[in-house]
């Protein structure tokens, strides 16, 4: 509703504005005298490297614009789940916001390759896939569904957390419920595990594992700590089972009325932020790790562990081959090769 309402008022002020523009001797005001207001919406809570980094990219944007730019940022999912601001940048009801790939996936299927367990053996393999042409390409398809894709932060890789047992193997999650992101193929690795997964938006999350609805979930070591997960999950798995990018992004209808050099500013510092954030995730997902294990029973997983998982969840490549695109998956795996070779 506040969205709408939202929305009303800008076509309202552009009807005023634009007949004025055109008739005022024929010259239209100077670019330089408008000023735009960006509202980000995030999943995450203020304590996430992702909040930490929306404030650098604000304090570079506000800046540099001279204050042309003026940026607020919504934590906690107050704006909405992922899709539903996706939804809201698509119509120009909101500005920016940063999801995982895997709620993106209904809006460009590519983003499913994402998806595919134990895909990246690295951060810095994933980074080399991202920031490939591979990876521009599918942030440029963003474009057909009124969203420009401005860079991949990172959310991280995902660990199992649970509140009923101690997991080591794929054997010990049968028939667990579990929560995972919607998206089909982080369903089906789960069920392929053995375990009954129900996809379910962030911000119901917290209370679906309060109230027993779900048994556990997966996410970056940052995110089950600065959430507060093991005041409801008393076991923790090093699964690492998938590397889940975020893309941060902006409504394209918003895009279209900012003058070049504005989008420049927000282009650059968008990939500066990028970097802070990469930066930032992956020194907190390592530090929180280590945190946790005073909180709640924390597994690492011997070699032979970690291939079950690895076997257990091998199904999905072929069950989804078709759907995400053969050409694609080798694409992005023949790059981790060459990722791989150079080092
Ligand atoms: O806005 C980001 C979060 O809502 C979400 O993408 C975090 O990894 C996440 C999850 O498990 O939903």
């Amino acid at each position: 509703m506040r969205h709408f309402a939202k929305a009303l008022a800008v076509v309202a002020i552009a009807a005023l504005l634009i007949p004025s523009m055109a008739f005022s001797g024929g010259q239209a005001e100077p670019a330089e005298a408008e000023t735009f207001h960006i509202d980000v919406g995030l999943g995450l809570n203020d304590q996430s490297a992702q909040y930490a980094s929306v404030e650098y990219f604000k304090e570079l944007v506000e800046e540099r614009s001279n204050g042309r730019i003026t940026v607020a940022i919504y934590h906690s999912s107050a704006l909405g789940d992922d899709r539903e601001m996706m939804e809201d940048l698509q119509v120009g009801a909101l500005e920016m916001t940063c999801p995982s790939t895997a709620p993106m996936v209904g809006f460009v299927p590519g983003y499913q390759v994402y998806d595919l367990p134990f895909l990246f053996p690295s951060y810095d393999a994933a980074y080399y896939v991202l920031d490939s042409d591979i990876g521009q390409d599918l942030l440029d398809q963003l474009e057909d569904v009124g969203i420009i894709g401005l860079a991949y932060w990172c959310n991280g890789f995902r660990h199992l957390t649970n509140s009923r047992r101690e997991v080591r193997v794929p054997a010990d999650v049968q028939g667990m419920r579990l929560r995972t992101m919607e998206s089909p193929i982080h369903l089906g690795a789960w069920e392929s595990a053995g375990a009954n997964p129900t996809p379910m938006a962030f911000g119901e999350l917290f209370s679906a594992m309060q109230q027993g609805v779900v048994d556990g979930q997966e996410n970056p070591w940052g995110t089950i700590y600065l959430q507060s997960f093991p005041e409801v999950q008393d076991y923790a798995t090093d699964t690492g089972h998938i590397y889940s990018p975020f893309v941060f992004m902006i409504s394209k209808m918003f895009w279209d009325t900012l003058p070049a050099e504005l989008q420049e500013i927000i282009e650059v510092a968008a990939i500066e932020a990028r970097d802070h954030n990469r930066e930032l995730n992956q020194r907190w997902n390592d530090e929180f790790r280590e945190q946790l294990k005073d909180v709640m029973t924390v597994s690492e997983l011997t070699m032979d562990e970690r291939r079950q998982w690895q076997e257990a969840v091998q199904p999905v490549y072929d069950r989804f081959a078709d759907q995400i695109g053969r050409d694609l998956i080798q694409a992005v795996q023949d790059t981790v090769a060459e990722w791989e070779a150079m080092q």
